[in-house]
């Protein structure tokens, strides 16, 4: 039964919660950081759900101890969070002493505190400055997002043994710049192609920018993954499924695994081929130590040739559990999606590096009863259980997230942290979710 699932039944596992730091930290313009692509799409015109931006967010920048203090409280042993690259890199592309210091003050409280940290590279706030050269869809970005990796590694591999790089291509690539709903806000075929192709060259840039520096560090990579089935057996569905597979699942997986772009599932996805340029296939190729896999939900699909490009429509379940934003609650999709990544002989690691619930609920007399959020992971731990049992070498699991946040061009409506944040007075609740954590990792 889920409810019975404990700890220790993981054995020697990574326990950690996530966050970025565009959706937590606010203080825009603290210390000399520079304006990133949010801090200037959030403030355009009906981008951003109730005109809402991340201007002060949960105020973590100035109030990290305290919300760190509560994650050790919890009880958990890893903290998955991201370096603003704009805080890190000024305009004139040298490092900035300010933004370092205040990284590494966060890395030291976690190793008082035995949490280990896993640092994210590129949770989407890219620096504007580099949009305006043409951001991911401008190939000299690979250049400096590998000098950006070899500052990172200087700044905090003594502290930080464990980096990811990118967070979730998929979805900054085809929100940013394919349909145009989050920053930078391109809505351009060949733009996103470009991007996606320049984004997994400065991946694997990145990743050996690390090595380099420090041949020790575990240097891993994220990306987002939705469970897929076909709504029947036909031949029709089963291959629609298989479109939805390679363009959300393997596109920007398998050409890092040496198997190039999985364009024979998907002959539209030959279009990035013409940024392909001689040796590229074999320098987006990276040994990554871990891949992280973010997931939350599933997708059913049917054949329909009345959507361009696709030509698969969503198939919903009106009589399934859901979050607040629509998602089905489907924990079986985790363990599907462990099998499938453990099948790679080139993946040598898997992590946990999201999963969670949205809900909108707020404290009632200080309590906030979101027993949707507990059921909602003891299920998909139990599905992750029964992959790890089945030989599948998945290593930890990190709950998204630590605290409600800026949840991109939705804003703050849908809430998916463990602890709850008054954004207008900035006190924090631990949710019956955060007390269920605490008593499932440590027993109090
Ligand atoms: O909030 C996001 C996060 O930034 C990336 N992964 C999915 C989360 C929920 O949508």
């Amino acid at each position: 039964m889920a409810t019975e699932i404990q700890a220790k039944d993981f054995g020697d596992f990574l326990w950690g919660a996530a966050t970025s730091a565009y959706q937590i930290e606010g203080s825009p313009a603290a210390d000399g950081k520079v304006p990133s692509i949010w801090d200037v799409f959030s403030h355009r015109r009906r981008k951003i759900a109730r005109h809402e931006n991340a201007d002060i967010a949960c105020d973590h920048y100035r109030r990290w101890r305290e919300d760190l203090a509560i994650l050790a409280e919890i009880g958990f042993n890893a903290y998955r969070f991201s370096l603003s690259w704009p805080r890190l890199i000024l305009a004139n592309g040298r490092p900035n002493p300010k933004g370092i210091e205040h990284y590494r003050k966060i890395c030291e409280f976690l190793l008082e505190r035995n949490i280990r940290p896993f640092v994210t590279l590129y949770h989407w706030d890219l620096p504007q400055w580099l949009e305006d050269k043409g951001g991911w869809a401008y190939r000299g970005i690979v250049d400096y997002f590998a000098d950006y990796a070899a500052v990172v590694a200087k700044a905090f591999g003594d502290l930080v043994n464990d980096f990811i790089v990118l967070n979730e291509p998929m979805v900054f690539l085809t929100l940013g710049y394919l349909l145009g709903v989050h920053a930078p806000g391109r809505r351009s075929l060949r733009k996103f192609f470009a991007a996606s192709h320049h984004a997994l060259l400065a991946q694997a840039e990145a990743a050996r920018a690390l090595k380099a520096e420090k041949s020790s560090l575990r240097v891993g990579t994220t990306i987002s993954a939705t469970a897929v089935y076909p709504a029947s057996g036909s031949k029709r569905d089963v291959q629609a499924a298989e479109r939805f597979d390679a363009i959300y699942n393997t596109f920007y997986l398998e050409p890092v695994l040496g198997r190039g772009y999985p364009t024979a599932k998907f002959p539209f996805l030959r279009r990035i081929e013409r940024f392909v340029q001689a040796g590229d296939m074999e320098r987006v190729r990276f040994d990554f130590s871990f891949w992280g896999i973010n997931t939350y939900t599933r997708q059913v699909v049917r054949a329909s040739r009345l959507v361009p490009i696709a030509r698969w429509r969503q198939v919903k379940n009106p009589t399934a559990a859901k979050n607040c934003l629509g998602w089905e609650v489907f924990p079986r999709g985790l363990y599907d999606l462990l099998k499938k990544y453990a099948a790679y002989p080139e993946i040598r690691e898997l992590i946990v590096t999201e999963n969670g619930y949205a809900d909108e609920m707020t404290p009632v007399a200080g309590r906030v009863v979101d027993h949707g959020r507990i059921h909602y992971h003891q299920q998909y731990l139990a599905e992750l259980l029964r992959a790890q049992r089945e030989g599948v070498p998945v290593k930890g699991y990190f709950v998204w997230s630590l605290l409600d946040n800026f949840e991109w061009a939705e804003g703050f409506r849908p809430r998916f942290g463990l602890v709850y944040v008054d954004y207008l007075t900035g006190r924090r609740f631990w949710k019956d979710s955060a007390f269920w954590w605490r008593k499932f990792l440590t027993g109090q």
